[in-house]
């Protein structure tokens, strides 16, 4: 060989270099069609919407809300695996190291185009990319290969100028795709959201008596901040919709479509509810729920413009990103306070909660009608309609699991009185009853705080009086508003939520 010796080891760092250029560089294209359309998010999204049923239970089991970013820490670290093969290869004759990039920006444009929400030149920002990592491939493999030695230490020559050249080309893209992502649409949707200024409501929360909150250390707060309030989406890259472009079309099965702007839903009569959501795939005793001050448009306002024909019993949600959700017309217009909710806790809803607007559905689970980054309203019929999350093995809507949750104590406590306090759920059914058993002894009953309405949790309190050393088992169980008696039952999270009794082991001393 005649030019400049380059190792495998070098040939893997310029695969690498390679790959980081083009996913900084596909970031940066993206900024100017839409996030997802690049490289990184779009493939991501790709293996989300194509993993089968058993997979996504078993991440979102596994992993919890951690989900997203292992499942993006693991796309690098594959990547990165076989962009240093990619190297490899290209060190024996360029053109396999230029095959392995084509393969590669195959996948981000297949995943990309694939998106539903695709945009037409959602392939750019892996084509621009895959060019990109070509030319660095081609600079840091090829030339030097092909350059005559310099006469002194033809080693240093050639590591200087790759070092150079790859970190030049790496830190320009690192920079880049970073300021792409926050200065873009996300930045600017925050913004805009800043500055929004939601009207009162026409029919406000009713006020809480007192007794509405418990005074126990360790107890789940009544309503949970903005910032606690559990996270559970499809998406890996969270829709930035711009309020001031913002469409929300009504259409279907209607006699009259409906077309609304931000604005035109802001300027409808508001109502403002306290209702506790919960997801299908919580535990029993999970952490999967979450009470918020909702404020929003009645989701019966908006059925009685449109006029639903007969037979349209399913509402679908649809979210700018594809998501799905459908629920029971006739149930979002029994006198439920279902509505399309705009604010959370007194501000706009997070962006992470759907900003500009979502649906809540009072007493159904999240998959099955609190669509998020709300873009259309479908009226079809569940024969003619299956939406996200029915195929992949959940069941159509059913009622909320009547649920109970020890949050105090949860593993440790000093022997004498000690408090034992939680939070019940039976959302539109209401909690009764909660009664609290001590290893195997009897059930007791525990205090309950006063009942805001029974689309919210009630939070209880029990006194453990005589608390004696050793490890003991504090198990809860509640009673709904139909004089139902919560399961003892065990069953998974899937089909339609879990059943079972919460239990703490306690070791008093
Ligand atoms: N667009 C969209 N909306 C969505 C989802 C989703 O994946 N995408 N998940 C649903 C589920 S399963 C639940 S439990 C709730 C969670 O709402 P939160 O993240 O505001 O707590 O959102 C629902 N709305
Ligand atoms: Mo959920």
């Amino acid at each position: 060989m005649d030019g400049v010796t380059i190792t495998t080891r070098r040939a893997a760092i310029a695969g690498i270099a390679a790959a980081a250029t083009a996913l900084g560089l596909g970031e940066i294209v993206a900024a100017f069609i839409t996030p997802l359309s690049a490289p990184l998010s779009a493939v991501g999204d790709a293996v989300i919407a194509i993993s089968p049923e058993g997979l996504d239970r078993w991440a979102k089991e596994t992993f919890g809300t951690a989900d997203k970013p292992l499942l993006l820490g693991g796309t690098l670290v594959l990547l990165g695996v076989f962009a240093a093969g990619i190297g490899i290869l290209a060190r024996r004759r360029l053109a396999y190291g230029m095959a392995g990039i084509v393969v590669f920006t195959a996948i981000g444009v297949l995943s990309a185009v694939t998106r539903p929400t695709a945009e037409a030149l959602a392939a750019l920002p892996s084509v621009m990319g895959g060019a990109g990592a070509a030319v660095l491939l081609y600079l840091l493999l090829e030339l030097p290969a092909g350059q005559e030695p310099a006469a002194e230490d033809p080693r240093m020559f050639g590591r200087r100028r790759f070092m150079v050249t790859a970190g030049a080309a790496v830190a320009a893209a690192g920079v880049g795709g970073f300021a792409a992502r926050t200065l873009g649409q996300g930045s600017m949707v925050e913004q805009a959201r800043g500055e929004i200024k939601l009207p009162a409501p026409a029919d406000p929360a009713p006020g809480l008596p007192a007794s509405t909150k418990l005074k126990v250390k360790g107890i789940t707060p009544w309503h949970t901040p903005n910032g606690d309030f559990y996270r559970i989406d499809t998406a890996l890259t969270v829709p930035k919709l711009d309020p001031a472009q913002y469409r929300l079309r009504v259409y279907g099965r209607v006699e009259r479509e409906l077309d609304l702007s931000y604005q035109d839903i802001l300027d409808m009569p508001l109502i403002e509810r306290d209702i506790t959501i919960s997801c299908v795939s919580n535990e029993v005793g999970g952490p999967l729920v979450g009470n918020a001050r909702w404020l929003g448009v009645r989701l019966s306002d908006i059925l009685d413009k449109v006029k639903p024909h007969k037979g349209a019993d399913q509402l679908v949600g649809r979210s700018s990103d594809g998501f799905t959700a459908g629920a029971p017309t006739e149930l979002c217009r029994d006198g439920r306070d279902a509505m399309l909710a705009v604010g959370m806790n007194g501000e706009p809803l997070p962006v992470d909660h759907g900003f500009p607007v979502r649906m809540i559905v009072p007493g159904l689970y999240g998959y099955v009608s609190a669509t998020k980054w709300l873009t259309e309203l479908q009226l079809t019929s569940f024969d003619d309609f299956d939406a996200y999350w029915i195929p992949r093995g959940w069941s159509t809507p059913s009622p909320i699991k009547t649920t109970s949750r020890i949050d105090t104590p949860s593993s440790s406590a000093k022997a004498g009185t000690v408090t034992v306090a939680g939070v019940a759920w039976a959302q539109h059914r209401g909690i009764e009853a909660v009664e609290v058993r001590v290893d195997n002894e009897d059930w007791r009953e525990a205090e309950l705080a006063a009942e805001a309405s029974t689309d919210v949790w009630r939070q209880w309190k029990w006194t453990w009086k005589d608390a004696e050393p050793g490890t003991h088992t504090l198990t809860v169980r509640a009673v709904d508003g139909d004089g139902e008696t919560q399961t003892e039952k065990v069953a998974p999270v899937a089909p339609d939520g879990a059943t079972g009794l919460h239990s703490v082991k306690v070791t008093v001393e």
